[in-house]
């Protein structure tokens, strides 16, 4: 049996360290065999003694697989004795890898990091140690320090595929792709830089660039002559990026940069006196959700010189401090648009055979009601010109907002959370259901130059998304006046839709919305959800409108697509009905199976997230169905679905219920009864292949019964060459010119990833230079029609520049049935490699795509290829 833990915490390592090597216990016994153990005895005896007994015992731990132990003894051996570095680094690894997998699983954290930091003592430039300590960071949620660990691995060895995938996993999260959208948008850079240079120029010559990025505005304010720069950043990485700009760019000794939130300077300590201008785009769709005010609060009480005075005064000089931006004008209107709606209300009355009437309220994480909720955001943003189905200004654009960011005496900022909710009414110019709020705004820098995130801007901005959550839908009508409540508070501005004005009344758009009430609510389209759901409520009090369940946008939109579960359900039945068939076959050829056995089929679930495909299974009749849904919230919204639907409690399991850990998922119910069925859960929302999933499908092979069958079987991925600008400007910074005569790219570029997710690829501008192809097939099914690498031909439709090769999936679940996930409800989004050079193609060119899939990550290179094909 496993030996958990084995008795051995660190105080044994701890206690020979601190000894150390030269204080070795003096042991009497022998030193055992071996020419080198007796070239060494002359030396220490005593000490080869020590070593050849701890790597015998480290050995023999090892096979006993207890880890901690032999950790231990390795350590005291390449401690003393440097020299079998060689020989027991193999072994040692293994040893550490096994080790730090107990320790994380029993939480002992910090050990493990100790281990990580011993080993890495011994081996310092061991790359495979390096990543696997990044991995344990990365899980543990430290992304800038698993960061700096992929990235190590990486430059002590450039091939080492696990390391770069590991690397490009946390590029994302570290620096930004808007990083480089911003960099290519030369309006805004054009603009920051003229307000910047007037600034200057008009005498304010000390300059704090809060969030400073990659330094650009604080080099901006040095070469437009301001005596002294000081910039903060509080992301690690964006500050040593900065670092690396400024020194590149000869400023090194003439621009201050702190790793530091702004919140948390102070003078002399950080900056030797206060600063005559801020300069800032700590600014998100929402204006307020970097939090700008709170740092603009702060840098005027403390790191700021005092605002000018009277309006009169307009001469600047270094003794009065201000901020560009100057200010800000915020928009809002009210939209229709159905991809909004079907990623944050359940539409579905039924779902795969399921009625939905029972599933109580089901939210997604965005949400601006009164109520305080710290799960929820108040928005989501999205560019509103690429939403798939386009969307409907409903209102005309509205101004919710101004702020002054210089109006410093009135206290406008600080005043701002306290200001009550204001109520503003707006007109409404077209008839159609009420989705969402959009919200953009224009910052003005200084009296001529602003930016604006407007959706009709060619800019890189999105816009803000206050999707409406009511349970109704709620058609505008032209003439109607929506009333919207717009507030600050948590660093948000919120902005809600309360009510409607119609021909007098005053209709509440409040979710508790009283059925009798005079005002007209469109129902949903199926009026049994509606009365069903009150009923729900009535009947149990964890139901009630304070008790939703929490579902994410992605899962939202997964329910309201119902091709897929009709899909799902079709296939399942096909195959229950075959298996049934065949247990019913061989009960009456007289085996010995028991009668309840040969009519339960088992089937398993294992999706990641909410699912409702175990509840599907278990509703065609004799299945015992096993969902691995986690959370309670979402385990009885699957419970009352069940009950209603009239399926049996005892046929609905929650699988991690049964286990400790995730280990147990993929285990057969008993030794009997295999599964029937398996369900894996293979692409995820980004569009990429779930990791490990050729992993899981394995194991999951070897689970099923006879005739059993993987859900999905087998999944095929297109792709498509494209030349799309779009791509390459949120890829990296373009272009061989300077960024405002710095040298920026060479720097950021560094943290491009040649794989880009979340795309919507039917609104992604691009011309198509090819068909849709078929790149690379996944057979979860049969492990034998797997391969890792393929070469694909296909012939050019027009000539271009090829720059990307965005992929999807097609999931067939049986022979007969699949689906894609490009389709108009899909609720997954694509994905594309980005090559690393454009190649340019004529029309009719062959290109030949060597494709590869290494650890569920495909990566693409592209050839001209137009010799002749040798036919056999
Ligand atoms: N993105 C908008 C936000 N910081 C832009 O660490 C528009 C999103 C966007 N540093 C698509 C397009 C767009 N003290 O590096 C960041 C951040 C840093 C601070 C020190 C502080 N108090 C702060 C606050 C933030 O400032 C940098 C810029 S913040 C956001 C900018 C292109 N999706």
């Amino acid at each position: 049996m496993y030996k958990r833990l084995a008795g051995c915490n660190f105080i044994p390592y701890t206690s020979l360290e601190s000894n150390s090597a030269q204080r070795m216990p003096n042991t009497s016994a022998r030193p055992k065999h071996g020419r080198r153990a007796r070239r060494r005895r002359r030396v220490d005896p005593a000490r080869d003694q020590l070593v050849s007994s701890s790597l015998e015992s480290a050995q023999q731990c090892l096979l006993n697989q207890d880890y901690g132990t032999a950790f231990v003894h390795y350590l005291l051996v390449l401690n003393l004795a440097p020299v079998f570095k060689d020989f027991a680094q193999e072994s040692f690894r293994f040893t550490l890898f096994k080790w730090a997998k107990e320790l994380d699983s029993v939480g002992r954290i910090q050990e493990l990091f100790d281990c990580y930091e011993q080993a890495l003592e011994i081996f310092p430039a061991d790359e495979v140690i390096v990543n696997s300590m990044g991995e344990h960071l990365f899980r543990m949620g430290f992304r800038d320090e698993a960061a700096g660990h992929f990235h190590k691995a990486l430059k002590l060895k450039p091939d080492y595929p696990e390391a770069r995938e590991n690397f490009y996993r946390v590029a994302n999260w570290l620096v930004e792709r808007w990083h480089f959208l911003m960099l290519n948008d030369h309006g805004r850079n054009r603009k920051y830089q003229q307000a910047i240079q007037k600034a200057v120029q008009n005498g304010c010559n000390t300059v704090l660039d809060i969030g400073t990025g990659t330094g650009i505005l604080g080099m901006c304010a040095k070469k437009a002559g301001a005596a002294e720069v000081y910039a903060c950043e509080l992301s690690k990485t964006m500050y040593e990026l900065a670092c690396e700009v400024v020194a590149a760019n000869g400023m090194e000794g003439s621009i201050k940069i702190l790793h530091k939130k702004s919140l948390e300077m102070e003078v002399p300590t950080d900056i030797p006196h206060r600063v005559s201008l801020v300069v800032t785009e700590t600014v998100d769709a929402g204006l307020f959700g970097e939090g700008i005010i709170e740092s603009l609060i702060h840098a005027w009480h403390h790191l700021l010189l005092p605002p000018k005075r009277g309006e009169g005064e307009f001469r600047e000089d270094c003794t009065t401090g201000r901020v560009i931006p100057a200010g800000a004008t915020v928009f809002c209107m009210a939209v229709e648009c159905l991809e909004i709606r079907r990623h944050h209300r359940l539409r579905a009355a039924e779902v795969g055979g399921l009625s939905m009437a029972a599933a109580g309220e089901l939210r997604s994480p965005v949400s601006c009601s009164s109520e305080q909720d710290d799960s929820t955001e108040p928005y989501t943003t999205e560019r509103l010109s690429r939403l798939p189905g386009g969307y409907r200004e409903l209102t005309e654009p509205f101004t919710a907002l101004t702020i002054d960011f210089n109006n410093v005496l009135v206290r406008e900022l600080e005043g701002l959370s306290s200001r009550e909710v204001r109520e503003i009414r707006l007109p409404v110019t077209l008839e159609g259901e009420l989705d969402a709020l959009a919200v953009w705004f224009q910052l003005h820098l200084d009296e001529e130059n602003s930016l604006s995130t407007g959706p009709q801007e060619d800019t890189c901005w999105e816009q803000a998304i206050y999707p409406v959550h009511s349970a109704m839908s709620f058609v505008l009508k032209a003439r109607d006046e929506l009333i919207v409540e717009v507030s600050c508070r948590d660093a948000y501005l919120r902005l809600c839709c309360v009510a409607v004005l119609r021909d007098g009344h005053k209709i509440d758009l409040d979710e508790r919305v009283d059925l009798q009430n005079s005002g007209q609510p469109i129902p949903n389209p199926n009026p049994e959800v509606e009365l069903c759901s009150a009923l729900a409520c009535l009947q149990t009090s964890q139901s009630d409108s304070e008790d939703f369940c929490m579902l994410e946008c992605s899962e939202m939109a997964l329910l309201n697509n119902q091709d897929y579960h009709q899909s799902f359900c079709t296939a399942l039945n096909k195959l229950i009905s075959g298996l049934k068939v065949k247990s019913q076959n061989l009960n009456t050829g007289g085996t010995a199976m028991s009668a309840v056995d040969s009519r339960l089929l088992y089937v398993l679930d294992v999706s990641e997230g909410f699912s409702l495909l175990s509840l599907i299974a278990a509703h065609q009749g004799q299945v015992k169905a096993y969902s691995s849904v986690e959370k309670t919230k979402q385990q009885n919204v699957l419970r009352r679905l069940a009950h209603s639907n009239n399926i049996s409690e005892q046929h609905l399991e929650f699988w991690l219920n049964h286990t400790e850990d995730e280990r147990g998922v993929l285990q057969r119910p008993s030794r009997e009864k295999l599964w029937s069925a398996i369900i894996l859960d293979c692409v995820e929302t980004c569009g990429l292949v779930r990791q490990k999933l050729m992993e899981k499908a394995s194991l999951a092979r070897f689970l099923l019964e006879e005739g059993g069958h993987i859900f999905p079987e087998k999944i095929v991925v297109y792709g498509m060459l494209v030349e799309s600008d779009t791509l390459l400007l949120e890829s990296a910074v373009q272009g061989q010119e300077p960024t405002l005569g710095f040298n920026i790219a060479p720097f950021i570029n560094q943290f491009t990833v040649p794989v880009h997710v979340f795309l919507d690829f039917s609104t992604l501008e691009c011309r198509h230079l090819s068909e849709a192809l078929e790149l690379f097939v996944l057979d979860l099914m049969d492990a034998n029609a797997n391969y890792t690498e393929r070469e694909v031909r296909v012939q050019t439709i027009s000539g271009g520049r090829i720059t990307a090769i965005p992929f999807w999936y097609q999931i067939h679940l049986d022979q007969n049935i699949s689906v894609s996930t490009l389709s108009r409800n899909s609720h997954w989004k694509q994905a594309a490699v980005v090559l690393q050079e454009p190649l340019e193609v004529q029309a009719r060119d062959w290109i030949r795509l060597a494709v590869k899939l290494h650890k569920s990550t495909i990566s693409i290179s592209a050839h001209i290829d137009n010799t002749p094909v040798q036919m056999d």
